[in-house]
């Protein structure tokens, strides 16, 4: 079964499914997983130093000759020196998060790289679409880690009616129901991330991935929404400790102190009550871990079963 669009041609993928870049999560293994299971995966570079993402890049290189991506999070203390090792390393993707990519769009484009940042509003596509990126990543705010204010199914429309470019939709999608509805939307593709968290070849720590099979309907919260960078997380010791800091009125400094290194102490310590388990409210929809490849092909073929049943809604006309 295929599900052809732009995006797929644009990219040289089967499916026009990304898998998200989570930083500390998406790994060389996972982005070499999806990508030969017909999608794109992403590498999370998050803050890593160029030699540790270098190492991840390699990684994927080993493992599968297809495409994948990095994801560049632009937050990032090393972004320059991470924009020259992917200009260098011949990656054919770079997605980019957390902020506006548009001083290292030529950069890119002049080493033939494909550029398709996320965006969480309408101004901000319409000006990256100007400056030539290739497709963009429209994130509602159902979406772990770093998010914007609207909702998957406010922003996609809006993005879709403004630009010529494809749009991806992400944010809240972690079944062939998520997909089929991304479609009737105007997304000619999709990026997941809670659902590849457990993905079998996602290296991230086991508490993570019970944690998120372990999440129900209102298991997550937004910290930060006082320091300028809204983070959804599941509800730990953590997001408690958080909520109560900025209730309080602590300083950008002591809340910055207070989540430094907490990402990595869940994903990859399994610290799941101290650290940070970022990840959407869609984790109560996440129920088994499986490999890449088993998730994609179920979600291609639930997103034909959803579209057959909603044609029958017609059909007594
Ligand atoms: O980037 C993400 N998700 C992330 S990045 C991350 S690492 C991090 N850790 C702690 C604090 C902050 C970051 C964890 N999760 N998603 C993509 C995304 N980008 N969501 C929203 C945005 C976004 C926000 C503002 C994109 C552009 C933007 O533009 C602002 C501007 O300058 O116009």
């Amino acid at each position: 079964m295929s599900l052809h669009t732009r995006l797929c041609d644009l990219l040289g993928i089967e499916y026009p499914v990304l898998q998200g870049g989570m930083a500390w999560v998406a790994t060389g293994e996972l982005a070499a997983a999806v990508s030969e299971a017909g999608g794109l995966g992403i590498i999370g570079a998050g803050n890593a130093p160029p030699d540790v993402l270098k190492a991840e890049i390699k990684k994927a290189k080993a493992l599968t000759n297809k495409p994948f991506g990095v994801n560049l999070m632009l937050l990032s203390p090393f972004v320059e020196e991470v924009v020259k090792l992917l200009c260098d390393e011949g990656v054919r993707v770079v997605t980019t998060g957390a902020g506006n990519p548009g001083k290292y769009i030529d950069r890119f484009k002049a080493k033939g790289i494909k550029v398709i940042p996320v965006v969480s509003s309408v101004a901000l596509a319409k000006r990256l679409e100007r400056i030539g990126v290739d497709a963009v990543i429209a994130e509602g705010t159902e979406a772990g880690g770093h998010i914007g204010e609207l909702t998957t199914m406010v922003l996609v429309p809006q993005i879709v009616d403004a630009l010529e470019v494809p749009v991806i939709a992400a944010g809240g999608i972690a079944d062939g129901r998520g997909v089929a509805a991304a479609l009737a939307l105007g997304a000619e593709g999709v990026q997941l991330g809670t659902r590849f968290i457990c993905a079998r070849e996602c290296t991230v720590h086991q508490n993570y991935k019970e944690a998120v099979l372990n999440a129900k309907d209102r298991d997550t919260v937004v910290t930060g929404e006082t320091t300028g960078h809204p983070v959804r997380i599941l509800r730990n010791r953590l997001a408690r400790e958080f909520k109560q800091k900025e209730k309080s009125g602590a300083t950008q400094e002591e809340l910055a102190a207070l989540g430094a290194g907490k990402l990595a102490a869940a994903a990859r310590e399994g610290d799941v009550q101290n650290g940070s388990v970022m990840a959407g409210q869609v984790a109560a929809l996440v129920k088994t871990v499986e490999p890449a490849k088993a998730i994609i092909n179920n979600l291609i073929k639930n997103t034909f079963s959803v579209i057959e049943e909603l044609k029958e809604y017609g059909e007594s006309l």
